[in-house]
Order: structure tokens, then sequence, then C-alpha cells
């Protein structure tokens, strides 16, 4: 190994005791949630205390944006801080195109009805949630396509009041991208602030900030952190979408991928932060076919601008070399991966035995970049293993469903046994009654049936 090469740790499982193996899966600690806890309780107490004056305090002090004099940029936005070269108003427009088409086809096809007996007439149907809080991550990257995830879908679903938040730049403005994807979904303003003020502001409202209904977004963990308090404060009445942690992906390359495209979206991820994991399942690969893909990366990584991030990143990442496809997948459905990128042999008849990923990118010519920016899929997906039981941002994020009943005289008859049973069952002589009474009045009175 050259100095200053970027390569991963290569792990033969054959070779390999299995516990060594779900070890090498193991996601990059974190910082311990208590640490975390204790400091974000304070400024969310302080924003709930002193709302518009606390976020712009804290906006000072953590973006240095001291110039700023209001926590909020609301609509009409001016178009000077939209202006926007073309071809990126162009790359936005068709991403938000793509986007929307995807998630406009997620809504319910109209309400579900089911008469589950004669006269019992049970439905389900979805209304949009009213106030929603989108947070857009701030930091080393500028990341208008995650206001373009969040707002598209929350635009689609017909959510009255829409809100974005992004940390401001110094000068106290933010990027024009996001101001024009604000303007696109038709939010009602962008809260100038980050981290855990942010969540705060939108979850209790200040004086001039709107309390919304749910907030979502990925963001550091001081964001997840502030997330989830204020989801379990009964007090403030706000959801979350999931618990997020950093990105990651997990590509499995047999004989047929390209170890440039490997090469390729296994960095594609790692450059989003020291904190990413990539994984490479090798499945039957020999020495030869490995060094490849890891030449491949050690090159390419070497000619990023983010180079010393994606070292970061790799430090903590694995290639694991399989003996064959049933053992990658299993390894895979272990790890459950935010990306799952399918470079094999017929990849996309591998789809059925996927259990658990946030999104399946299939065959050679299905990098990940474009799930994350254009093709019409959500890259608001579940981190650090929460695929096994999170789905990624999606139509449904931003709705909820009503259930109704209604039954005729007849229903209430065919169903009212079980019901007063049930009810004698649980000591409810009340439930019991308002059947009874009823099945009493149709038997004195007759209804038309
Ligand atoms: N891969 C990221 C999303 C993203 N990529 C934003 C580029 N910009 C997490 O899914
Ligand atoms: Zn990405």
């Amino acid at each position: 190994i050259q100095a200053g090469s970027i390569r991963m740790r290569r792990i033969i499982t054959a070779h390999t005791d299995p516990s060594a193996v779900s070890e090498a899966l193991q996601r990059p600690s974190q910082r311990s949630t208590e640490q975390i806890m204790s400091i974000v309780k304070p400024i969310i107490a302080k924003v709930q205390a002193d709302g518009d004056a606390a976020v712009l305090e804290y906006t000072r002090k953590f973006e240095k944006a001291t110039s700023l004099t209001s926590p909020i940029l609301n609509a009409p936005f001016p178009p000077e801080l939209m202006s926007l070269p073309p071809e990126t108003v162009k790359a936005i427009d068709t991403s938000f195109d793509n986007i929307k088409k995807f998630h406009s086809a997620q809504k319910d096809p109209g309400p579900l009805q089911v008469e589950t007996m004669p006269g019992v007439v049970c439905s389900r149907f979805s209304r949009a949630i009213e106030s929603v809080g989108l947070y857009v991550p701030g930091g080393t990257a500028v990341l208008p396509s995650t206001a373009l995830m969040l707002g598209v879908p929350a635009m689609v679903a017909g959510c009255k009041n829409i809100i974005l938040a992004s940390p401001p730049r110094i000068d106290g403005t933010l990027t024009p991208e996001i101001v024009y994807v604000a303007h696109k979904v038709g939010a009602k303003g962008i809260v100038l602030a980050g981290g855990a003020q942010a969540v705060a502001a939108m979850a209790y409202g200040t004086q001039s900030i709107t309390k919304v209904d749910k907030i979502l977004g990925p963001g550091n963990q001081f964001v997840t952190a502030a997330k989830m308090l204020v989801s379990n404060d009964t007090s403030a009445r706000v959801a979350i979408d999931m618990p997020a942690g950093p990105s990651e992906v997990l590509v499995i390359a047999d004989k047929t991928a390209n170890p440039a495209f490997v090469a390729a979206d296994l960095l594609s991820q790692a450059e989003h932060g020291v904190d990413s994991q990539v994984v490479c399942i090798a499945v039957d690969l020999n020495d030869e076919a490995i060094s490849a893909i890891e030449s491949e990366l050690d090159k390419q990584a070497n000619a990023l601008p983010r180079k010393d991030i994606v070292r970061g990143a790799i430090a903590h990442s694995v290639t694991l070399v399989v003996k064959d496809i049933e053992e990658a997948v299993r390894l895979s459905n272990e790890y459950a991966p935010e990306h799952l990128i399918l470079q094999v042999d017929s990849a996309a008849s591998l789809v059925d035995k996927i259990e658990n990923a946030g999104s399946i990118f299939i065959g050679q010519w299905t990098p990940e970049s474009v799930g994350d920016y254009s093709a019409g899929v959500n890259h608001s997906l579940p981190t650090y293993g929460y695929a096994k039981q999170y789905s990624g941002v999606n139509l449904a994020s931003f709705t909820k469903h009503i259930t109704s009943s209604n039954l005729t005289a007849k229903g209430l008859q065919n169903v009212g046994d079980a019901v007063m049973q049930l009810a004698k069952v649980e000591e409810l002589e009340a439930h019991r009654r308002a059947v009874s009474l009823r099945l009493e009045y149709i038997q004195e009175q007759g209804v038309a049936p």
C-alpha cells in the first residue's frame, strides 16, 4: 500500500469468524445520546421560553450570522434571492417534475371501502397533515435536493402550511437554490436557523414562526436528538419522520460489475461526511477483481475535491468477499442499508429477495446519484439499520388516514351480538347498552330494511 492511498478494509467471510463479520458491519459509533441530549435540552427550553429572540441569538452564535434581524424569511420570496443560472433552474425543474410524478402516483386511488358483514361498511381515506416543517441541513454541503425531496411530496399531499428551515450563511442569506425550491413547492416561509433551535421553533412556534404538526428531514445528531425530544413532549404535539443517522451505501458487485462504476458509487456516498459508511460486498471475486475495485477507489478518491472527507469515511468502511449471491443478500438484509446498489448479473431478479433497504438501485446504469437528485424516488431514507422498520419519506409521510364505519339497522343486528358479548367480557356496560337499546328499538318500532 502506498502512502496516502485510500482503501477499505477487506474481509473474506469464508476465512473469518461470523461474529467478526457482523462486527465489521456495525455502524460507526456515535456520540452518546445522553451527552447530545444534555446539550440540546437547554436550547429547546430557551426557544420555548423566549421564541424569536432565542432563535436569533442561536443563529447569530452558531452560524455567525450576526447581521440577521428576523428568524424567518416569509413568502413571497423576492426574486433577487432566488436568481440562478439557467442550467441550475433547468436541473431543479427536471428533478421537481420527476419527483412530483412519482409522488403523485402514490396518492390513494380513493376511499377504501369494505362491507365486513351485510350492512356494516368500513372505510379508510387519507387527509393531508395541515402544517409541516421541513429541515434542510446546512453544513459542509448545500442541499437544495433535500428541499425538493421534502417539499415536493408535501405539496403533492396538499399540506396547507409548508415551512422550511435551514441554517443561513454568515451574511444571513440562504443559498438561492433553496429559496427557489421553497418558492416552487409553495412554502409559506423559511426559518433561518439550523440545529435544535430550528426544530424547537417549528415544534412550539414562536412570535413569527407557526407551530407545525410534523417535522421531517435529515440532520446531524443535534437535530435528530431535538426531533426525538420534541416528539416525546406531549405539550408540543408534533410528529417526526424517523430517527436519522449518517448516510450509507451497500454495493453488491459480482464478476459482471465494472470496477470503476463500483468505486464511483462507493465514493459518492463516502463524500457526504467522515461519519458516512460504505460497504462493498464482492460476490465470489478473485484477488485480481477485488484489487481492481480497490485501485479504482484509490485513484478516483485521490482526485476528488472532498478527498479528506472520503478518507475519513473509508477508514470505517469495509469490503466483504462472500462465496455466493445468497450470502451477499443475507448480509445485506442484516445490515439494512439506506441505499442498496445491485451491480450483479440479472440485478432486477434479486429485488424479491431484499427484505431491508431504504432504496434499491438496480443494475450498472443506475448510480445512487440519480436517486439522490432527479430520478423521482425520495432520498430521505432510513439510515443506521432503521430500514428494518421504517420507510423512507414518501407521500404517506405527509398524510394520515381516517377510518369510518356506517351501519344499517340490519348491519347492527348482524354485528350486535359480538359487540355486546365483548362489552360484557370487558365489563363495560355502557358500551353494551349503546347496542342493546338500539336493537330493542328496532325490535319495537321496526325500521325500513
Ligand atoms: N445521499 C444523500 C442525499 C443527497 N445526496 C443529497 C446528494 N445530495 C442521503 O440519502
Ligand atoms: Zn448523496
